[in-house]
Protein backbone atom coordinates (compact mmCIF):
# COMPACT_ATOMS: atom_id res chain seq x y z
CA UNK A 1 0.00 0.00 0.00
CA UNK A 2 0.81 3.47 -0.95
CA UNK A 3 1.83 5.99 1.89
CA UNK A 4 -0.49 8.94 1.41
CA UNK A 5 0.76 12.72 1.12
CA UNK A 6 -0.17 15.72 3.27
CA UNK A 7 0.93 18.93 2.87
CA UNK A 8 0.57 21.73 4.97
CA UNK A 9 -0.05 25.19 3.58
CA UNK A 10 -0.36 29.24 4.74
CA UNK A 11 1.22 32.75 4.54
CA UNK A 12 4.02 33.71 7.21
CA UNK A 13 3.35 32.72 10.86
CA UNK A 14 -0.22 31.13 10.95
CA UNK A 15 1.10 27.89 12.21
CA UNK A 16 2.34 25.44 10.34
CA UNK A 17 5.54 23.74 12.13
CA UNK A 18 3.43 24.79 15.50
CA UNK A 19 0.50 22.05 14.13
CA UNK A 20 2.92 19.79 11.96
CA UNK A 21 4.00 17.78 15.40
CA UNK A 22 0.63 17.21 16.28
CA UNK A 23 -0.39 15.71 13.00
CA UNK A 24 2.02 13.17 13.47
CA UNK A 25 0.79 12.54 16.65
CA UNK A 26 -2.92 11.70 15.12
CA UNK A 27 -1.38 10.01 12.48
CA UNK A 28 0.68 7.42 14.41
CA UNK A 29 -2.04 7.09 17.22
CA UNK A 30 -4.07 5.39 14.79
CA UNK A 31 -0.97 3.18 13.53
CA UNK A 32 0.40 5.17 11.03
CA UNK A 33 4.25 5.30 10.02
CA UNK A 34 4.76 9.31 9.18
CA UNK A 35 7.76 10.93 7.95
CA UNK A 36 7.88 14.69 7.99
CA UNK A 37 9.86 16.78 5.57
CA UNK A 38 9.41 20.94 4.82
CA UNK A 39 10.27 22.94 1.65
CA UNK A 40 11.62 24.09 0.27
CA UNK A 41 14.24 21.57 1.54
CA UNK A 42 14.16 18.22 2.30
CA UNK A 43 17.37 16.59 1.12
CA UNK A 44 20.74 18.28 1.61
CA UNK A 45 20.96 20.00 -1.89
CA UNK A 46 17.40 21.19 -1.53
CA UNK A 47 18.18 22.51 2.09
CA UNK A 48 21.16 24.37 0.71
CA UNK A 49 19.10 26.10 -2.02
CA UNK A 50 16.44 26.71 1.05
CA UNK A 51 19.54 29.04 2.32
CA UNK A 52 19.89 30.50 -0.65
CA UNK A 53 16.36 31.51 -1.12
CA UNK A 54 15.47 32.64 2.63
CA UNK A 55 19.16 34.97 2.74
CA UNK A 56 18.41 38.29 2.17
CA UNK A 57 22.23 39.15 1.65
CA UNK A 58 22.97 38.57 -1.08
CA UNK A 59 22.70 39.16 -4.81
CA UNK A 60 18.96 40.09 -6.07
CA UNK A 61 17.54 37.05 -6.98
CA UNK A 62 15.48 37.58 -10.45
CA UNK A 63 11.98 35.96 -10.16
CA UNK A 64 12.86 33.36 -12.79
CA UNK A 65 15.33 31.93 -10.77
CA UNK A 66 13.30 32.15 -7.63
CA UNK A 67 11.05 29.82 -9.72
CA UNK A 68 13.29 27.38 -10.89
CA UNK A 69 14.44 26.82 -7.45
CA UNK A 70 12.31 26.41 -5.77
CA UNK A 71 10.95 23.42 -8.68
CA UNK A 72 14.89 22.52 -8.64
CA UNK A 73 14.88 21.51 -4.65
CA UNK A 74 11.82 19.54 -5.05
CA UNK A 75 12.62 17.87 -7.60
CA UNK A 76 15.42 16.54 -5.22
CA UNK A 77 13.19 16.25 -2.74
CA UNK A 78 10.54 14.19 -4.34
CA UNK A 79 13.05 11.68 -6.06
CA UNK A 80 15.33 11.35 -2.99
CA UNK A 81 12.53 11.54 0.07
CA UNK A 82 8.80 11.28 -0.94
CA UNK A 83 8.28 9.39 -3.61
CA UNK A 84 10.73 6.83 -1.73
CA UNK A 85 8.60 7.08 1.44
CA UNK A 86 5.48 6.65 0.09
CA UNK A 87 6.75 3.58 -1.93
CA UNK A 88 7.46 1.91 1.61
CA UNK A 89 4.22 2.84 3.20
CA UNK A 90 5.19 5.64 4.69
CA UNK A 91 2.89 8.87 5.02
CA UNK A 92 4.45 12.10 4.15
CA UNK A 93 3.60 15.06 6.03
CA UNK A 94 5.04 18.30 4.19
CA UNK A 95 5.52 21.94 5.09
CA UNK A 96 4.43 23.53 2.11
CA UNK A 97 4.49 22.18 -1.00
CA UNK A 98 3.91 23.07 -4.84
CA UNK A 99 0.40 25.26 -3.70
CA UNK A 100 3.41 27.69 -2.27
CA UNK A 101 4.60 28.18 -5.27
CA UNK A 102 1.10 29.17 -6.60
CA UNK A 103 0.59 31.28 -3.82
CA UNK A 104 4.12 32.85 -3.30
CA UNK A 105 5.33 33.09 -7.44
CA UNK A 106 2.07 32.98 -9.03
CA UNK A 107 0.01 34.90 -6.78
CA UNK A 108 2.48 37.40 -4.68
CA UNK A 109 5.24 37.89 -7.81
CA UNK A 110 2.24 37.53 -10.37
CA UNK A 111 4.45 35.01 -12.49
CA UNK A 112 2.85 33.17 -15.05
CA UNK A 113 0.57 30.32 -14.25
CA UNK A 114 0.96 28.60 -17.01
CA UNK A 115 4.94 28.31 -16.59
CA UNK A 116 4.11 27.16 -13.13
CA UNK A 117 1.63 24.83 -13.98
CA UNK A 118 4.43 23.42 -16.90
CA UNK A 119 7.26 23.15 -14.32
CA UNK A 120 4.29 21.46 -12.07
CA UNK A 121 4.18 18.60 -14.60
CA UNK A 122 7.32 17.98 -15.36
CA UNK A 123 8.77 17.83 -12.20
CA UNK A 124 5.84 16.23 -10.42
CA UNK A 125 4.74 13.57 -12.96
CA UNK A 126 1.15 13.22 -11.55
CA UNK A 127 2.36 13.29 -7.69
CA UNK A 128 0.00 15.87 -5.93
CA UNK A 129 -0.49 16.17 -2.39
CA UNK A 130 -3.30 13.62 -1.01
CA UNK A 131 -4.51 16.12 1.34
CA UNK A 132 -3.85 20.01 1.64
CA UNK A 133 -4.48 21.74 5.25
CA UNK A 134 -4.41 25.74 4.34
CA UNK A 135 -3.75 27.47 7.90
CA UNK A 136 -5.62 30.78 7.20
CA UNK A 137 -5.48 34.08 8.95
CA UNK A 138 -5.46 38.01 8.52
CA UNK A 139 -1.95 38.73 7.35
CA UNK A 140 -1.24 40.90 9.82
CA UNK A 141 -2.15 38.23 12.48
CA UNK A 142 0.50 36.04 10.78
CA UNK A 143 3.29 38.43 10.29
CA UNK A 144 3.52 40.08 14.04
CA UNK A 145 3.65 36.20 15.45
CA UNK A 146 6.65 35.39 12.77
CA UNK A 147 8.31 38.61 14.36
CA UNK A 148 8.05 37.46 17.73
CA UNK A 149 10.09 34.52 16.95
CA UNK A 150 12.62 37.27 16.05
CA UNK A 151 14.86 38.03 12.29
CA UNK A 152 12.88 38.01 9.08
CA UNK A 153 13.89 36.38 6.09
CA UNK A 154 13.98 37.78 2.44
CA UNK A 155 10.50 36.85 1.78
CA UNK A 156 9.13 37.95 5.63
CA UNK A 157 10.34 41.63 4.04
CA UNK A 158 7.77 41.29 1.01
CA UNK A 159 5.42 44.56 1.47
CA UNK A 160 1.60 43.20 3.07
CA UNK A 161 0.22 44.05 -0.19
CA UNK A 162 2.73 40.81 -1.37
CA UNK A 163 1.15 38.97 1.37
CA UNK A 164 -2.39 39.68 0.24
CA UNK A 165 -1.85 38.40 -2.86
CA UNK A 166 -0.25 35.04 -1.33
CA UNK A 167 -3.40 34.52 0.69
CA UNK A 168 -5.66 35.44 -2.08
CA UNK A 169 -4.40 32.84 -4.15
CA UNK A 170 -4.27 30.58 -1.82
CA UNK A 171 -7.79 31.11 -0.57
CA UNK A 172 -8.58 31.04 -4.57
CA UNK A 173 -7.49 27.79 -4.83
CA UNK A 174 -9.34 26.37 -1.85
CA UNK A 175 -12.35 27.33 -3.29
CA UNK A 176 -11.54 25.23 -6.84
CA UNK A 177 -10.12 22.69 -4.90
CA UNK A 178 -12.84 21.94 -1.77
CA UNK A 179 -11.91 17.98 -1.71
CA UNK A 180 -8.23 18.54 -1.36
CA UNK A 181 -7.85 21.51 -0.07
CA UNK A 182 -9.90 22.55 4.04
CA UNK A 183 -9.04 25.80 4.84
CA UNK A 184 -8.61 26.17 8.78
CA UNK A 185 -8.80 29.30 10.85
CA UNK A 186 -5.66 29.74 12.34
CA UNK A 187 -6.46 33.35 13.72
CA UNK A 188 -8.05 31.39 16.52
CA UNK A 189 -6.10 29.95 19.63
CA UNK A 190 -4.19 26.53 19.55
CA UNK A 191 -6.73 24.42 21.13
CA UNK A 192 -9.91 25.70 18.37
CA UNK A 193 -6.83 25.24 15.70
CA UNK A 194 -5.96 21.86 16.67
CA UNK A 195 -9.87 20.64 17.25
CA UNK A 196 -10.47 21.43 13.68
CA UNK A 197 -7.59 19.47 12.41
CA UNK A 198 -8.36 16.77 14.57
CA UNK A 199 -12.01 16.68 12.76
CA UNK A 200 -10.19 16.83 9.23
CA UNK A 201 -7.64 14.22 10.18
CA UNK A 202 -10.30 11.98 11.23
CA UNK A 203 -12.86 12.51 8.11
CA UNK A 204 -9.56 12.17 5.95
CA UNK A 205 -9.01 8.79 7.53
CA UNK A 206 -12.33 7.72 7.37
CA UNK A 207 -12.61 8.29 3.89
N1 LIG B 1 8.10 29.65 -0.53
C1 LIG B 1 8.08 28.33 -0.24
C2 LIG B 1 7.83 30.12 -1.82
O1 LIG B 1 7.88 31.33 -2.07
N2 LIG B 1 7.51 29.21 -2.79
C3 LIG B 1 7.48 27.87 -2.57
O2 LIG B 1 7.23 27.07 -3.49
C4 LIG B 1 7.77 27.40 -1.23
C5 LIG B 1 7.76 25.92 -0.94
C6 LIG B 1 9.66 29.30 3.40
C7 LIG B 1 9.48 30.55 2.59
O3 LIG B 1 9.56 30.16 1.24
C8 LIG B 1 8.45 30.63 0.52
C9 LIG B 1 7.37 30.82 1.55
C10 LIG B 1 8.11 31.17 2.81
O4 LIG B 1 8.25 32.56 2.87
P1 LIG B 1 8.97 28.70 5.80
O5 LIG B 1 9.88 28.73 6.96
O6 LIG B 1 8.52 27.40 5.34
O7 LIG B 1 9.68 29.59 4.71
O8 LIG B 1 7.65 29.49 5.99
P2 LIG B 1 7.22 30.48 7.08
O9 LIG B 1 5.82 30.84 6.81
O10 LIG B 1 8.24 31.56 7.15
O11 LIG B 1 7.25 29.58 8.34
P3 LIG B 1 7.07 30.13 9.72
O12 LIG B 1 7.86 29.21 10.58
O13 LIG B 1 7.31 31.60 9.78
O14 LIG B 1 5.53 30.02 9.96
P4 LIG B 1 4.67 28.88 10.53
O15 LIG B 1 5.45 27.61 10.53
O16 LIG B 1 3.40 28.89 9.83
O17 LIG B 1 4.41 29.38 12.01
P5 LIG B 1 4.92 28.80 13.40
O18 LIG B 1 4.30 27.49 13.66
O19 LIG B 1 6.40 28.92 13.45
O20 LIG B 1 4.24 29.84 14.37
C11 LIG B 1 4.68 31.17 14.48
C12 LIG B 1 4.49 31.67 15.93
O21 LIG B 1 3.09 31.75 16.21
C13 LIG B 1 2.74 30.96 17.35
C14 LIG B 1 3.87 29.94 17.50
O22 LIG B 1 4.01 29.53 18.83
C15 LIG B 1 5.07 30.72 16.98
O23 LIG B 1 5.63 31.48 18.00
N3 LIG B 1 1.45 30.35 17.05
C16 LIG B 1 0.29 30.78 17.60
N4 LIG B 1 0.02 31.72 18.50
C17 LIG B 1 -1.30 31.90 18.84
N5 LIG B 1 -2.32 31.17 18.32
C18 LIG B 1 -2.10 30.19 17.43
N6 LIG B 1 -3.12 29.51 16.89
C19 LIG B 1 -0.73 29.97 17.02
N7 LIG B 1 -0.16 29.11 16.13
C20 LIG B 1 1.16 29.38 16.16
Amino acid sequence: MLGKFISLEGGEGVGKTTNIAYIQSLLEENGISVMLTREPGGTPLAEALRQLLLDKNQEEITEQAELLMMFAARAQHIKHVIKPALKQGTWVLCDRFTDATYAYQGGGRAMDILAINWLENFVQGELRPDLTLLLDAPVQVGMNRAAQRGKLDRFELEKITFFEKVRATYLAMAEQQPARIKVIDAAQNLEHVQAKIYQLITQFLHD
